[in-house]
């Protein structure tokens, strides 16, 4: 999920972003320490959102939670249980999906004042500094196969996920029980909102095209998301993890991927899974246990922070109840419908012009900016 694609009110937050200046990484190594008098005469210099940060904390920037799975990003989650398996003091900032990194995208972390984006860019930099290697104890094979799984689920298994979400926005919504008007954080009426957030998704579906995995059928499309998760399957075996009894990163990874099929599913993935990968559920279950005991409760409260003391939670609670007045209107879920069934029907025809659809997704942005 983008931005781009969430948000009504892009213009302001790539402004927002923007007017960030570059790195200035030196300069701000001490903030943690400032009286909140200097916090504020820095702030226009800084190059990060958080100038009160403690050391050596990490401070995530990702979308709002979600009632099905902690986050509708698999590259969000993949950061934020990595941060659960190392133990890394961190937290979630709540910026109501004001900000994106440097690069653009969601997740980003700020630590001891400087930037890091990409989700593996984080887990790299973050296990130098940290020397929290997952890996450390694997075999040079083990680590190819690794990051051969890796490179998989980032940048095909995923688009698998994506291209139907992007074909199918409503249904989206509807399964991942997203409130847009929370994702979007805007008082606008909600099917102003959900017209905003459909028309974002479906201009990215020329981005799947350019992929390639877009130009292929849906019946296509689904099996190679099938086959990447039998390779998994396959691999993990009786195992409770990828390389044994103990996880590392590629537990992380797939966690993350694997969690948007099965708890966000489409087409008829979960029943493949329920079925065919029965021991990739098992893992999930086993990696929730493991690291995500606040599962339960955060889907519930949409909390960022339930990994944290209850005292620390407290002003994130009262930024909550005050979104929850702001509640407007539903629309009724037979317009959900009725929209979905045009979105098959628009997809159909983009299906039979990929160039049709460029030009047609090009201007539907050029009209929403
Ligand atoms: N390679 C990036 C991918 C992150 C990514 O695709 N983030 C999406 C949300 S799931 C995003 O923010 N996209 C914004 C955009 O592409 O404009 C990573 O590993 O962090």
């Amino acid at each position: 999920m983008t931005s781009t694609e969430t948000t009504a009110e892009n213009a302001t937050i790539e402004t927002t972003t923007n007017t960030a200046p570059s790195d200035n990484a030196d300069n701000t190594e001490t903030k943690g320490e400032n009286t909140s008098k200097t916090t504020t005469q820095t702030r226009k210099q800084t190059p990060v959102h958080k100038t009160d940060f403690e050391k050596d904390v990490v401070y995530l920037y990702q979308f709002v939670r979600c009632p099905v799975v902690p986050s509708v990003s698999p590259f969000c989650l993949k950061v934020e249980t990595w941060l659960r398996m190392t133990g890394l003091k961190y937290e979630n900032v709540d910026h109501r999906l004001k900000y994106k990194s440097k690069k653009g995208q969601l997740p980003f972390v700020e630590l001891n004042g400087t930037e890091i984006a990409d989700s593996d860019i984080i887990i790299g930099e973050l296990t130098k500094k940290f020397e929290k290697d997952l890996d450390a104890d694997l075999s040079v094979d083990q680590k190819n196969i690794s990051h051969a799984f890796n490179s998989m689920l980032n940048n095909h298994t995923s688009w698998v996920m994506r291209w139907w979400r992007y074909t199918h926005p409503s249904q989206f919504l509807k399964t991942a029980q997203l409130d847009v008007k929370q994702v979007l954080n805007s008082k606008l009426p909600k099917g102003v909102l959900q017209f905003f957030f459909k028309m974002g998704f479906k201009s990215n579906v020329k981005k799947t095209i350019g992929h390639g995995l877009g130009r292929h059928s849906n019946e296509e499309i689904l099996q190679f998301g099938k086959n990447d998760l039998k390779a998994l399957s396959e691999y993990l075996q009786e195992k409770p993890f990828f390389f044994g009894d103990e996880p590392h990163l590629l537990d992380c990874v797939a966690f993350a991927h694997l969690c948007q099929f099965y708890y966000v599913p489409f087409g008829d993935m979960k029943e493949y899974m329920d079925t065919e990968c029965t021991n990739l559920v098992n893992f999930l279950e086993r990696m929730k246990e493991r690291y995500w005991q606040d599962w339960e409760e955060m889907t519930k409260t949409l909390g960022l922070n339930t990994h944290l003391p209850k005292k620390e939670q407290k002003e994130e609670v009262k930024e909550e109840e005050k979104e929850k007045e702001n509640k407007e209107t539903e629309v009724p879920a037979e317009e959900i419908d009725k929209d979905e069934k045009k979105d098959v029907d628009e997809k159909k025809e983009e299906k039979n012009n990929d160039e049709g659809t460029e030009e047609k997704t090009k201007e539907e942005s050029e009209k929403k900016e």
